[in-house]
Order: C-alpha cells, then structure tokens, then sequence
C-alpha cells in the first residue's frame, strides 16, 4: 500500500474508519488476480444458494444442505461460509476433471476448525452416494493433521495438528509432469511425485469428502467442521512465491498496521484535531 492522500474534515475516527480496512482487503483481492484463477469462490454471500465465482467465468459454486453464510472470514472486507460437520458443502463445476493427466492446475483455501475433516473432495458421484472412484484431496484427519493428494502421487502430511481455531492458507500446486507441493499458511510442507489419473471423477466440492480405507478419515462421508474462504483453482501451479504473496497480503490485514502507515494515520488525527479548534479544513 503506497502513500495515500485524503482529507478529513469531520471528527478524526471517522477518517481511520475509512481509510485503513478497505485498502488492506483490497491487496489480497489484487494478489488473487494477479495470477488469473480459473474460478474463485469468495464465500462471501449472505444469503441464498449461488456461490458466485468471481472471476467472471462463470463457474459458479452452489451452497448444500445449509451452510451459514456471512460469517467471519479470513480476508478484511469479507465473510466466509461455516459448514456443520454433518452435510453442508459447496458444489462446484468439475475441477481438477477439466485438467486431464497432464495439465497444471493449483486448488488454493483457507479453512478454520476445532476438528476437521474434508476441506475439498472429488469422485464419480455427487456427495453422499457411495462413489467407486473418490479423493478426499485435502483433509484435516481425525488426528488434526493436514492431509494432501491428488490421484495417484503420495500424500503429503504436515507433521503439526491444524484444528487449532484459527485461518489457516492451504495449496496445492500440481505440475502437468505429476509433482505436487503444498503449502500451508504460505511455506512449503513437502513435494512428492507419481502419475496424475482423473479416472472418472467429474464430481467435486468444498466441504466433505468420502474417506473409506483413507487413513485418519471417518470411514465414509467426512464432512468440514468448521469455515472454509477463500477457495480457488487456477490453471497452472502457482510458484512459492506466488503462495507466500497472497498468505501476507491476508494476513497483513489482521495484523497491527506498519510503523508508517501509523505515522500517516497521526498526522490526520492531529490535523483533524487542529481543524475542529480552528472551525477549518484541513488536508495532507
Ligand atoms: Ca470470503
Ligand atoms: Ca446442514
């Protein structure tokens, strides 16, 4: 955020109030698009059942069996869904199908939760049928570790718990050659590589997943507990650096403000002050 010139001419909170909030959120909006998603489900809609993508492209998600919407997200400005652990998620269009065996694509979300569960899942039915083929590609397991896969290259555990109640920033970036790396709160967890297979799964959404004969799953549908922001696919692997910019573009906002930008923000109130003594206004 560069220097920024505005004027205040009422009382001084009301300029804090306007200024500090919106320009964090929008970096993180702007780190986003800066590496074109394919499709991102801000989350962020109050009411009714369209999970709008933002991206313009269309591909909308839908809210199933009753999410709560609106509440609070991992990005200033923005609201996330809260899913119940029992039946809520969030259908979307065939991502990773679309990619085939060898394209590169990147799944990116933030998720909070006390326990866990499947964070994003893909299959050849729709959630809560019993599915022949099925990858519960990013889970918080039973354990409260963080589980990562794409069919067929190994899964990637982190070796700390997760479900500790606060945002967390996964990804997992697969390159078109069947190498996958994630990323959890914007630093790599590990790499592993084999043959990327879709098989038949055209199925996918945020929110469960079925996890028969997976390890720390629940033996069948395993449903999030917890919120879930921020979700996107994107149509390359996003590099490490890319990862780490929009985990700090984020996190930025719910941080204490730089030295600097306090620096501005007395400099106002001090205006302001002055301006209210003088029955002037006042500027920088
Ligand atoms: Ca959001
Ligand atoms: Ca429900």
């Amino acid at each position: 955020m560069g220097p920024r010139t505005f004027r205040c001419w009422g009382a001084a909170a009301a300029c804090v109030v306007a200024v500090a909030p919106l320009a964090m959120a929008a970096t993180y909006v702007q780190e986003v698009s800066a590496d074109t998603p394919d499709a991102w489900w801000r989350l962020g809609e109050t009411s009714g059942t369209t999970a709008s993508d933002a991206t313009g492209n269309g591909e909308n998600g839908t809210y199933t069996n009753g999410p709560s919407l609106g509440v609070p997200g991992a990005v200033a400005g923005d609201t996330a869904a809260g899913l119940d652990g029992i039946d809520d998620y969030v259908a979307i269009p065939n991502f990773p199908y679309r990619y085939g065996n060898t394209g590169s694509f990147t799944v990116e979300a933030w998720f909070q939760t006390t326990t866990g569960g499947v964070i994003f899942g893909y299959q050849n039915t729709p959630a809560f049928a019993i599915p022949g083929e099925y990858v519960p590609a990013l889970y918080v397991d039973t354990a409260g570790l963080l589980r990562g896969k794409f069919w067929n290259l190994p899964q990637i555990i982190t070796t700390a718990a997760v479900n500790d109640g606060v945002w967390h920033h996964v990804v997992i970036a697969v390159s078109g050659a069947g190498q996958q790396t994630m990323y959890l709160d914007g630093a790599v967890v590990g790499t592993s590589s084999g043959t990327l297979d879709r098989l038949s799964m055209t199925y996918a959404q945020f929110g469960t997943g079925y996890t028969a004969a997976w390890q720390g799953g629940n033996g069948g549908w395993y449903s999030f507990n917890g919120a879930i922001d921020e979700a996107a696919f994107y149509g390359h692997a996003l590099s490490s650096s890319r990862v780490q910019a929009h985990y700090l573009a984020a996190t930025a906002g719910v941080e204490v403000p730089e030295p600097r930008v306090l620096g501005l923000l007395a400099i106002v109130v001090a205006g302001a002050a002055a301006a209210v003594r003088g029955r002037t206004p006042t500027g920088r």
